[in-house]
């Protein structure tokens, strides 16, 4: 299939300078309607000036996606059927429970939002369906208020709901699940597309059993053409997390057994947008921590309450639903929410495993509110240990204490520079840098391994072509071991017997791998050595 490319103004032929913008995008529409169908993407030339260029810009910097191209393509636009013939064959909506799907979202954009709106109306089975609920957030986008205030009118089925003040996602949908009339609450976030028959599988799981919480496949919307990129199921995810408390994808382990391919998969998390869960069984586990503020958190949250009071996680195959994954955040978020929000979960259900998380964020004092009302729930629920968690639910996770040492690697002649990993990933492989440092963890907290690896996160200290390099750790990559000597203090690169050393490149510092030799650009500490 030959993508529709939107070359730029002038192809799409002579349209009037003077229409207003939304008169240009149906103008446009009409022309080639309908873009992006069947989940194809639009492109756009770069070389598109003038006011136009300003437009596309500025739905950019508000969305964190391209809401230029999402507006061109209609808000019902038809999708492929990703269906595998098997799951086709298995699912039929019959003696299936009713739902209320909760959209909570905070200015979001007209068209992503009623795109995820339609693509629930016209793709769930009307029976199974018995409300959509919207919960703004309090937005305060012109397009949120009276426009659709008047355009959810024309469907019955759907209600908005106003929050009186900002609540943050976690409260807003707590909002949601008191509403909530039908006996399974779906959740989605408001710039989804749900594909065909994603319904029937996940409340399947609810009816085999009320404690199974169920995720669809999140497929993959480009932020930029919005094309709906559909995983492959032989080649799913899990979720996971890190010890910043942060929800990570993982493949499925090597040794998961299963009948077929496209079987529900038990899952340690959830990524905590898109999921099932029975209305009573929400309310049992008591819905969210309602201390938690705008955003993260939630997901695991929620995860490790359900594994650990009694119910279980699943990602379901044959349910596909799309999602814009944003490289940013449209809205502005401090990140101490996000900080405060972790130490409340890490207090009320990690146990002894919170120190880790405390000591990957400089072991910072963060003043996290009253927790009593959790732990006492956590209590009367007679909920598991979080060892439990760990040996049952999600035994590949590693432990930290059998690291050597871990926390800052600074240079002892440069007390105040530490090595830095702070390319986020997934583009964290790259090169290692040098930085002032903080004290707070995050980028600057490393782990040396028992076999000898500088560990951030998933992705190691590595020496690839000549450069120190940060990459994907591998069990026996021998690039990636090295010695760390109390003694001398060096860091010797085993495979090269080499030694890091820091360079000043004019006002850059850069790392290079050199003979080992008694210099203070040579030395590091390495903090909370513990053998
Ligand atoms: C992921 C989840 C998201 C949530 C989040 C952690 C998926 C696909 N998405 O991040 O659901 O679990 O991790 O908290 O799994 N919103 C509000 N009020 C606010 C801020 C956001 O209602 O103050 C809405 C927002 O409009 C959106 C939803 O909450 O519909 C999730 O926010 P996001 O899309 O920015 O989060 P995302 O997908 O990066
Ligand atoms: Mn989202």
């Amino acid at each position: 299939m030959e993508p529709f490319k939107l070359m730029g103004w002038e192809s799409v032929g002579p349209i009037s300078t003077h229409l207003t913008y939304r008169d240009r995008i149906t103008a446009i529409k009409n022309r080639e309607f309908p873009l992006g169908k069947f989940g194809k993407p639009v492109f756009m030339a770069n070389s598109i000036k003038g006011t136009l260029r300003l437009i596309i810009k500025k739905g950019w910097k508000e969305n964190a996606f391209n809401q230029f191209v999402s507006d061109l393509i209609p808000i019902d636009r038809p999708l492929l059927d990703f269906r595998d013939k098997w799951c086709l064959e298995r699912y039929s909506s019959k003696l299936l429970p009713e739902v209320s799907v909760v959209i909570c979202f905070f200015n979001e954009a007209w068209s992503t939002l009623l795109r995820t709106l339609h693509s629930v109306l016209n793709r769930s089975p009307p029976h199974l369906l018995r409300e959509v609920l919207l919960i703004d957030d309090f937005s305060d986008m012109d397009h949120l208020k009276v426009r659709l205030e008047n355009y959810t009118r024309n469907f019955p089925k759907v209600n908005l709901i106003r929050t009186s003040q900002r609540e943050g996602l976690i409260r807003a949908r707590i909002v949601g699940a008191k509403k909530a009339s039908a006996p399974v609450i779906v959740f989605l976030d408001s710039h989804c597309e749900c594909t065909n028959g994603w319904l029937e599988p996940l409340l399947e799981r609810l009816v085999e059993n009320p404690k199974i919480v169920a995720s669809p496949v999140i497929d993959h919307i480009d932020p930029n053409t919005f094309e709906y990129i559909s995983q492959n199921p032989k080649d799913i995810y899990i979720g996971g997390f890190n010890w910043n408390l942060k929800f990570i994808w993982r493949s499925i382990p090597t040794d998961y057994k299963r009948e077929h391919f496209l079987l529900p998969i038990k899952t340690p998390t959830i990524a905590g947008g898109l999921f099932a869960i029975d209305k009573e069984f929400f309310y049992c586990i008591g819905y969210y921590d309602e201390g938690f503020d705008v955003w993260g958190g939630e997901n695991l949250e929620l995860s490790f309450k359900v594994w650990m009071c009694g119910g279980s996680l699943e990602i379901v195959p044959c349910s596909h639903v799309g999602h814009i994954f944003r490289a940013n955040f449209p809205y502005y978020t401090s990140g101490e929410s996000f900080k405060r929000n972790a130490a409340r979960l890490a207090e009320v259900w990690l146990d002894d495993y919170a120190k880790y998380f405390y000591e990957r964020i400089g072991n910072a004092e963060v003043s996290f509110g009253d927790v009593t009302a959790q732990k006492e729930l956590r209590k009367k629920l007679k909920c598991k240990s979080f060892n439990w968690y760990l040996r049952n639910i999600y035994p590949e996770k590693k432990i930290p204490k059998s690291n050597v040492a871990s926390g800052q690697i600074y240079n002892i002649g440069n007390i105040a520079v530490c090595l830095d990993a702070s390319v986020a990933p997934p583009q964290v492989t790259g090169l290692i840098h040098v930085m002032p440092c903080h004290g707070q963890g995050g980028a600057q907290f490393w782990e040396y391994t028992k076999d000898g690896k500088i560990q951030h996160e998933d992705y190691c200290l590595d020496y690839l072509f000549g450069l120190i390099t940060l990459f994907s750790c591998r069990d026996r990559a021998v690039t990636q071991v090295w010695l760390y000597e109390t003694k001398t203090k060096f860091i010797q690169h085993i495979q090269t017997q080499q030694c890091i050393k820091i360079f000043k490149d004019q006002n850059e510092l850069t790392l290079k791998l050199v003979e080992c030799m008694n210099d203070t650009t040579q030395v590091w500490s390495m903090e909370n050595y513990n053998i």
